[in-house]
């Protein structure tokens, strides 16, 4: 056995939290052989990505991982060899009381938020001694060598491919969702924040020569959804056409069918922080609906990140894609980007699976965390 990991995930909103602390304790246990515990303080949120996971359990044991409920008051326990607070979550004091007391004393880290913008490589690993006399390193997820890279599974741009290259096994999957799209459909996923503008860019599929067949899971963007279609509800199931285009909501699934979902499409709208991950896992061209943050402070975030995803387009195609994303984030009329980007597919397919490869061949996440971890000793 590797060395022992408490992971801390305090969910704020959404899935992100919950997400991202999920798949690496999954991945420091069954890819390096360390014990995990994850201690949540949201078991329902957990439940969307774990079905199979017990909402009300204090213990549990999932994948490998003792999913503890994060309850107060806190109560003793022990100290492990590193500690990670996801996206600085406070840590009990008595707990930090507990790390001061161990010999040795824990790694202690704080797994930030993933950002493409330059002063995060110089921020990465460094310490930030605390009051009480521990040392907290920072530790950033990121886009090149000087960060702690992105969550990413040994052996998923392999499965991926296996995947890709069989039809039927495609078509299984899908049908078990209960999509069967018409023959030559481009495939979309839709999952993303509230868009005022979002029927800018349906209408525009609609109106389309080309049919699309629009995967929506259950989630914030429904709300638009329902006001485009003029219907009050859309259950899982409901199936609707306009024009060209066809809206489908599917059933919200399990991490590792979210990735089959994104590998089955020809375009990903994507949100926060994982599934963005995981659409460029998946190599397709995508969009990502940035989490919004006072005072627009996710714009230069977008920019960064935008300026890195195009370099390798040529002008108008760069344009046209950061148009269409920016737009999107700032709920501004979607069709004029959306024509541009399409004239540009070849390369923006083109470009999806070589930056894709290029992030898949840097060391992931979790190896980079237990990296540290052995240089700390
Ligand atoms: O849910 P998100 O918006 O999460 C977050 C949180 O809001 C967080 O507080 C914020 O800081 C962060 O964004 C930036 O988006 P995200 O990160 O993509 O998380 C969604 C998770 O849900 C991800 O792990 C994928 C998973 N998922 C499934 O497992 N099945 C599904 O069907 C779908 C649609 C998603």
């Amino acid at each position: 056995m590797q060395a022992s990991w408490d992971i801390f995930c305090d969910v704020v909103d959404n899935y992100g939290d919950a997400g991202v602390t999920w798949r690496l304790a999954r991945q420091l246990v069954a890819e390096h052989n360390c014990a995990v515990r994850l201690w949540i303080n949201d078991l329902a949120a957990f439940v969307r990505l774990c079905p199979q996971a017990d909402g009300t359990a204090a213990v549990q044991w999932q994948w490998g991982v003792q999913i503890c409920h994060w309850s107060e008051p806190w109560l003793p326990t022990s100290v492990p060899d590193g500690v990670l607070e996801a996206f600085a979550c406070r840590l009990p004091s008595a707990y930090t009381e507990a790390m001061l007391q161990r010999n040795p004393r824990p790694l202690w880290l704080n797994l930030d938020y993933l950002s493409a913008e330059d002063w995060v490589s110089g921020c990465h690993g460094l310490p930030s001694p605390q009051a009480n006399g521990l040392k907290k390193f920072f530790f950033f997820p990121g886009f090149n060598d000087r960060t702690g890279g992105l969550l990413r599974e040994q052996n998923l741009i392999a499965q991926r491919q296996a995947f890709v290259t069989d039809p039927q096994a495609q078509r299984d999957f899908l049908q078990a969702l209960g999509v069967k799209p018409e023959a030559g459909a481009r495939l979309i996923s839709l999952f993303a924040y509230e868009n005022p503008q979002l029927g800018s860019w349906l209408d525009e599929l609609a109106g389309e020569a080309r049919v699309s067949h629009l995967l929506v899971p259950p989630g914030r963007i429904l709300g638009d959804l329902q006001r485009w279609l003029g219907e009050a509800d859309l259950p899982v199931g409901t199936l609707r056409r306009r024009g060209a285009l066809t809206v489908q909501i599917v059933p919200f699934v399990p991490q590792q069918d979210y990735d089959r979902l994104l590998w089955c499409c020809d375009f990903n709208v994507v949100r926060g922080e994982d599934s963005f991950v995981r659409a460029q896992w998946a190599g397709r061209p995508m969009l990502w609906h940035i989490y919004q943050q006072d005072g627009d402070a996710h714009e230069p975030k977008l920019d960064a990140f935008l300026d890195l995803y195009c370099a390798g387009l040529s002008a108008e195609a760069a344009q046209a894609m950061a148009g269409l994303w920016r737009s999107w984030s700032a709920g501004q009329p979607l069709g004029e980007y959306w024509r541009r980007l399409s004239g540009h597919w070849p390369q923006i397919r083109q470009q999806a699976g070589v930056w894709c490869q290029q992030q898949a061949s840097r060391p992931d996440l979790a190896q980079a965390l237990v990296q540290f971890y052995r240089n700390s000793l």
